[in-house]
C-alpha cells in the first residue's frame, strides 16, 4: 500500500461516516417538520494533486499538512434559506461525536471575491485497527444560491488560475450581489414557500398511503 493511501484512509473513512451522520440529521428534521433546514449533503476527500497544490501555494510542509490543512476531508451542507444555516450550525455545536474547533463566518464577512459560506472546522475521531486517530475536517454550510455562485466561480478560477480578466471579475461581483439578493428575497417569502412545501409533502404522503392500500 502506498504512503498516500495509508495517509488518506482515515480521511476517507471520516467522509463516509460524516455523510451518513449529516444525511441522518436531514432525515430526522424531515420526520419532525415538513421543512428541513438541510437540502442536501455532499462530501469528498481532497484529491492528492489539490493537496500538493494548496501545500505549495500556502507554504505548508508535507509533515505539517495533518494540522495545517483543515479541508482534506470536506463536507458541504446545502440549505434553502440563510436562517437554516444557523439552525444547522447550532446542531453541529452540540454533538458529542466530534468537536468544533473553529468557525469562519463568510456570511457576515464575505470574502473579497464575493464568496459567502459558513465554515466549521471539526476534530473528528476515526476508529482504526491501530486505535483512534483524530483528524480535522471542514464543513461548509451554505444556501443553494451561495453554492451556485461558488461552484461557477470555482470552475472559472480553475480556468484562469485566479487571474480573472476584468470583465469576468466584474460580472462575478455582480453575480455575487445577485445571489445575495436572491437569498434576501427568498427569506422574505419564506413563510409562503415553506407552507407550499408542507402542503406538497402532505399530498405526496397521502398519495403514497392510498397506493399502499
Ligand atoms: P439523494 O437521495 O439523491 O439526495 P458517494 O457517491 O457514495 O460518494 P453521494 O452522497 O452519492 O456519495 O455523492 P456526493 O457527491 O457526496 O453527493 C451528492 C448528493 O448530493 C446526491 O445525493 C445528490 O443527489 C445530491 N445533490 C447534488 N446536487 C443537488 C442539488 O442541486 N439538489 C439536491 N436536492 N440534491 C443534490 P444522494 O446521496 O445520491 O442522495
Ligand atoms: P476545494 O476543494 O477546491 O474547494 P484559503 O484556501 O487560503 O482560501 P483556508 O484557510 O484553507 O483558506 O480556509 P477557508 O477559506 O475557510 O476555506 C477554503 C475553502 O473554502 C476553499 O477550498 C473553497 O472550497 C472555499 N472557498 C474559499 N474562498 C473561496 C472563493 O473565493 N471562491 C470559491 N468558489 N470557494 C472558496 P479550496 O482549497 O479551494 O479547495
Amino acid at each position: 500500500m502506498n504512503h498516500w493511501d495509508q495517509f488518506l484512509g482515515p480521511y476517507k473513512q471520516a467522509v463516509d461516516e460524516l455523510k451518513i451522520k449529516l444525511k441522518s440529521m436531514r432525515a430526522e428534521f424531515e420526520l419532525l417538520d415538513a421543512h428541513s433546514p438541510i437540502e442536501f449533503v455532499t462530501g469528498r476527500v481532497k484529491p492528492i494533486a489539490s493537496i500538493l497544490d494548496k501545500a505549495n501555494h500556502k507554504n505548508i510542509r508535507l509533515e505539517e499538512i495533518e494540522t495545517e490543512m483543515q479541508d482534506i476531508a470536506g463536507m458541504r451542507i446545502m440549505c434553502q434559506f440563510v436562517d437554516d444555516i444557523h439552525v444547522v450550525v447550532d446542531r453541529l455545536r452540540v454533538r458529542n461525536d466530534f468537536r468544533v474547533i473553529e468557525e469562519r463566518d463568510y456570511i457576515s464577512h464575505k470574502k473579497h471575491s464575493g464568496y459567502r459560506s459558513y465554515h466549521v472546522v471539526i476534530e473528528y475521531p476515526v476508529q482504526t485497527i491501530h486505535g483512534e486517530k483524530k483528524i480535522l475536517a471542514e464543513i461548509q454550510i451554505r444556501t443553494l444560491a451561495m453554492n451556485f455562485w461558488a461552484t461557477i466561480e470555482h470552475s472559472l478560477n480553475y480556468k484562469y488560475r485566479g487571474q480573472f480578466p476584468e470583465e469576468i471579475r466584474v460580472r462575478l461581483q455582480r453575480a455575487a450581489e445577485a445571489a445575495f439578493r436572491l437569498d434576501e428575497e427568498m427569506s422574505l417569502i419564506r413563510e409562503e414557500i415553506t407552507e407550499a412545501q408542507a402542503f406538497f409533502t402532505q399530498k405526496k404522503e397521502k398519495h403514497k398511503k392510498t397506493n399502499r392500500k
